[in-house]
This record gives structure tokens, C-alpha cells and sequence, in this order.
């Protein structure tokens, strides 16, 4: 895995993204223009710099050609691409980024179209209100987050705002005013890094049970198949079907840990990564591979669900055997499920 995070900055033209990206790099490292539009139509710029908290990992972001009113279809086909194909966890957009300036007069309808868009997906989005060195901040500040809570849609409301002055323009006779904000953009990009992902590592857990369950019915589907052609007047062909049984039941369980522990290996390794790129103090619970020991009892039990004390008389007999074994597989893959979820809350707070 690289030791990466993938940010991604979103907005209207002009609105300071890439200025707002050198801010949070310390230095130079985006175009910043005046005029027509600097970073090109349909691209990202990716820059890369060294985390503020640990040089040992880099800070990807994607800087993005600015959004317009009637073009909003092309930037949602590309964005939609990065933000659906990001189900591994170094590909994972960890953190986005909206911005709106304070040097525009007004939340525009389409913005905030497209920011219900993308809290559609589920991701935590960063709105970040730019320029707030603006003389109209104190005013808009207010108004501006009036017009976003009354705008989204509440179960939607999974963002944050964050006003940064990225560069500071005083007029000649006003005072000095030096840029702020970045503290507490880090501070943000942070907490929606572990929300984000929290998503990722569910989803893809997600995508495995599924996976886990067709196997499971395609167990039965054999085991069924197997019973029928066995004579349970026969002790011997009954024994050979516990014995085949239950060695499948085995290679099933041995699949289900191998997969969980990469799904789950890759979280923790990731899960140190963001650690270490934001340094967050608080978060000292017990990391997602704590709970590999407890997946591996719980897969040691679906192996030995159809261990012995079981007497099959008839076809009937081994079916319910069957159905009450599946049963408690998924009783103890949703009991799983709870552990990874209660291990999280536990770590996210
Ligand atoms: N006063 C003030 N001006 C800023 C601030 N941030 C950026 N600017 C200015 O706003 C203009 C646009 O900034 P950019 O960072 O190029 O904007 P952008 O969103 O990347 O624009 P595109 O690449 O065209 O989409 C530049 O002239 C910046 O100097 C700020 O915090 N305060
Ligand atoms: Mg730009």
C-alpha cells in the first residue's frame, strides 16, 4: 500500500481552490490565476506534498477544473468515476472538499444541487467558505450557513463548514490580516478521513458477505445434492457424508477467514497510515485487527458446526440438519458484523 491520502477539492472557478491547496502545503505547489479559468476543463491536477504532521507520508489532491451552471453534467460524470472506483483503501478519497467564496454574492441552486449529489454518496463533504478575508464575511458567514442547513436535505446534513482566508488581501487603508483556517481544515479533513473511512471499510465488508452467502447456498445446494444420493440405511455412506460434509464446512470457513483477515489487514494498515498522515490524539482505541482473533473463534465454530453428536436417519433429517446450521452461520456472521461495528464506535467515539 502507498503511503498516501487522497484528497479531493471541489468548486466553482475562481472560488481559490488552488490557492487553497498551497495554504494547507505550506508552499507552492498549484497555478493560482485571475481571469479565465486556470486549471483545465475535464482534469484533475494532482499535487502531492508531505503531511504537515508526518513527512513519512504524502498528502495527494486532486484539484479540479471549476464547476459551471450549465456544465455540471461532465464534472459529475468524471467526479462520479473517482468517487464510485474508490473502493480500496489507497484509491479511497479520503477527504472532499467544497469550496464556495465569500467574494461571490450568494449560495447559487446548482451548487447546491450538486452538493446533495455528493453527499448522496454517503461520503462526509468539507464545505469550505474561501476568501474570508472578504469585507462581507461577518455578515454572509451567518447567511451563508442559513442557505446550506435550509438547502440540504437534513438526513443529508453530513458536512462540515470551514472558513479559510488562504491569502490575505487588505486594502491599503484597512489592517493587516494574515490567513486562517488551515488548523482547523486539517482538523476537519482528519475526522472526515476516519468517517470516509468507516464507509469504505463497511462497504467492503458488505461486499463480502454477499459474496460469503452465495457460497454458503452453493455448500448447501452440494450437501443437498450429496444427501440424495446417499443410502441412510447405510452407516457407512452415512458417515462418508458427515466426513465430506464437513470437511467442505471446513475449506468454507478456512475461505471466509482468509478473505475477512485481507479485508481486515488492509484496514489496519491503512487505518495507521491516516493515523500517522493527521496525528489524531483522541484516537488511542484498540486498532480493527484486535478484532481478527475474534473473527478467527467465530469461523473455528462454522467449521464446527457440523461436527459430531449428530445422528442422520433420513434425507429430511440431514435438510433440517442443514437449515439449522445455516442458520447459525449467519447468526454468527451478523454477530461479527456487530463486533466490527462495536470495535469502531469504540475507535471512532
Ligand atoms: N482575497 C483573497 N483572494 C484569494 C484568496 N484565495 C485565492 N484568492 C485569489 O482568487 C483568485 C483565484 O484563485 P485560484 O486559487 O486560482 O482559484 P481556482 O478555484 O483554483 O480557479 P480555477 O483553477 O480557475 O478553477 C486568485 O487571484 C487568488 O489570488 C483569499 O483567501 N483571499
Ligand atoms: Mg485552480
Amino acid at each position: 500500500m502507498n503511503n498516501q491520502v487522497n484528497v479531493m477539492v471541489l468548486g466553482q472557478s475562481g472560488v481559490g481552490k488552488s490557492s487553497l491547496i498551497n495554504y494547507l502545503a505550506d508552499k507552492e505547489v498549484c497555478e493560482v490565476g485571475t481571469g479565465s479559468p486556470v486549471t483545465q476543463r475535464g482534469k484533475f491536477q494532482k499535487v502531492t506534498f508531505p503531511s504537515p504532521n508526518n513527512s513519512d507520508v504524502s498528502i495527494n489532491v486532486y484539484d479540479s477544473w471549476g464547476l459551471e451552471s450549465n456544465k455540471t453534467d461532465d464534472w459529475k460524470k468524471v467526479i462520479d468515476e473517482k468517487l464510485l472506483s474508490t473502493l480500496s483503501f489507497d484509491k479511497m478519497i479520503s477527504g472532499i472538499v467544497y469550496c464556495m467564496s465569500y467574494q461571490s454574492d450568494r449560495i447559487q441552486d446548482f451548487e447546491l444541487d450538486y452538493l446533495k449529489d455528493l453527499l448522496s454518496y454517503g461520503y462526509e463533504v468539507i464545505v469550505v467558505l474561501t476568501q474570508a478575508d472578504n469585507s462581507g464575511y461577518e455578515t454572509k458567514k451567518t447567511v451563508y450557513r442559513e442557505r446550506l442547513e435550509k438547502g440540504l436535505p437534513e438526513e443529508q446534513r453530513k458536512y462540515v463548514v470551514v472558513d479559510v482566508c488562504a491569502e490575505a488581501h487588505a486594502k491599503p487603508w484597512q489592517a493587516p490580516i494574515e490567513p486562517f483556517g488551515r488548523d482547523k481544515l486539517l482538523d476537519e479533513l482528519q475526522n472526515s478521513t476516519f468517517y470516509n473511512f468507516n464507509k469504505v471499510f463497511h462497504s467492503q465488508l458488505k461486499k463480502w458477505r454477499s459474496s460469503a452467502q452465495e457460497k454458503i447456498q452453493k455448500f448447501e445446494t452440494e450437501c443437498i445434492e450429496s444427501a440424495k444420493r446417499t443410502n441412510f440405511e447405510d452407516k457407512m455412506e452415512i458417515s462418508g457424508l458427515k466426513d465430506l460434509v464437513s470437511n467442505r464446512a471446513k475449506a468454507l470457513a478456512k475461505s471466509f477467514t482468509d478473505e475477512v483477515k485481507a479485508v481486515v489487514t488492509d484496514a489496519s494498515e491503512y487505518y495507521e497510515l491516516i493515523e500517522d498522515a493527521f496525528a489524531k490524539p483522541k484516537n488511542n482505541a484498540p486498532a480493527p485487527d484486535t478484532i481478527l482473533s475474534k473473527i478467527g473463534q467465530i469461523f473455528d465454530k462454522i467449521a464446527n458446526l457440523f461436527g459430531g453428536g449428530v445422528t442422520l436417519k433420513n434425507i429430511e433429517e440431514f435438510n433440517r440438519h442443514l437449515e439449522e446450521t445455516s442458520n447459525r452461520l449467519d447468526d454468527l456472521i451478523s454477530t461479527m458484523f456487530e463486533e466490527i461495528d462495536d470495535n469502531l464506535h469504540e475507535r471512532l467515539g
